[in-house]
């Protein structure tokens, strides 16, 4: 009997006991959330990336880079969770009513918005920081949104202030050329090093040093799988590469794993 992709994941995921999920904008984007690459609504069709998501950006104009940044934190504000992350936050559940075993299910995501936490996901991890942790840039103390909605209209808007130091407040992601924060990172690798299995959801894996990750689970010898309608730039590492959406397929493997 031919196995299709969806059954042969399904087939792995039953006998992890550890579970990987490995996520980038593709996650979000049946949320509504435009993805870096690829669409016409990719954010790098309409900006360069070394203006906006750098430091370099941020010292040339706060106010263009801050405008921009609350413009994402109020769509993901308005954007709703979808059916695949409810899937990724519902597996280990799933799996545990299928075989009677504790599954561990860990989300390492590129992204920054909080739409994992929101679909009840309980770990999640950022490599890249989140819309939600603002940081003062001086004496890097978190810092405060100005009261009120965030307004995705406006192209330049005042950072607030440090309320210790006055300094700028800055969005909490990682810009490029800057370091991923230690702590994420180095828990990050040691769940792919304990884990059975990854799910590689909504990426392109251009981007460094995150798309070592899966390629590690590969090398290490862990089932690896893609959830992307194109191949990604990981595709090569890859036991599958199964061409679907994440708000079609997740939901897919759960009801192949245990219908409801
Ligand atoms: C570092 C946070 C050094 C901010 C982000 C060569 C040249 C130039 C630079 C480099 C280079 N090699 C390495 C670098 C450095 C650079 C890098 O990797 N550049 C790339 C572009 C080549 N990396 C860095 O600068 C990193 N830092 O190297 O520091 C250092 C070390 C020590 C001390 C000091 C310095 C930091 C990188 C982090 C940058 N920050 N984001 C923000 O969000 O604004 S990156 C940004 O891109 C997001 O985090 C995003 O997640 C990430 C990756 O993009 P993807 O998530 O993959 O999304 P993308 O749009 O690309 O793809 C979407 C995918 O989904 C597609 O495959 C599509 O087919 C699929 N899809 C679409 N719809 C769906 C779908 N899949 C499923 N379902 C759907 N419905
Ligand atoms: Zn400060």
């Amino acid at each position: 009997m031919h196995t299709t992709t969806a059954q042969a994941i399904a087939n792995a995921l039953r006998q992890a006991r550890r579970i990987v999920i490995f996520t980038g904008a593709g996650m979000s984007a049946e949320s509504g959330i435009a993805t870096f690459r690829g669409q016409a609504s990719s954010h790098w069709q309409q900006f360069k990336p070394e203006e906006l998501a750098s430091p370099d950006g941020w010292r040339a104009n706060k106010q263009r880079v801050w405008a921009w940044y609350e413009g994402r934190r109020a769509q993901v504000m308005a954007a709703q969770a979808h059916a695949g992350h409810l899937a990724i936050a519902q597996l280990a559940e799933r799996l545990q009513r299928l075989h009677g075993r504790a599954v561990q299910v860990d989300v390492v995501t590129q992204n920054v918005d909080n739409l994992h936490e929101r679909a009840g996901s309980p770990s999640v991890i950022h490599l890249h920081g989140s819309l939600f942790a603002p940081r003062c840039a001086a004496c890097h103390r978190p810092g405060d949104f100005a009261p009120g909605q965030p307004d995705a209209s406006l192209t330049a808007l005042e950072p607030p202030r440090c309320t210790h130091c006055d300094g700028f407040i800055r969005p909490g992601v990682v810009w490029f050329g800057e370091a991923m924060p230690t702590a994420p990172w180095r828990e990050a690798e040691d769940l792919v090093d304990a884990c059975d299995a990854m799910l590689v959801v909504g990426t392109s894996g251009v981007v460094w040093p995150a798309a070592e990750l899966p390629i590690s689970a590969h090398n290490l010898g862990k089932f690896v799988a893609e959830i992307n309608p194109e191949p990604s730039g990981l595709a090569q590492y890859m036991r599958h590469q199964w061409p679907t959406s994440a708000a079609q397929g997740l939901p897919q493997l759960l009801d192949l794993l245990h219908p409801a």
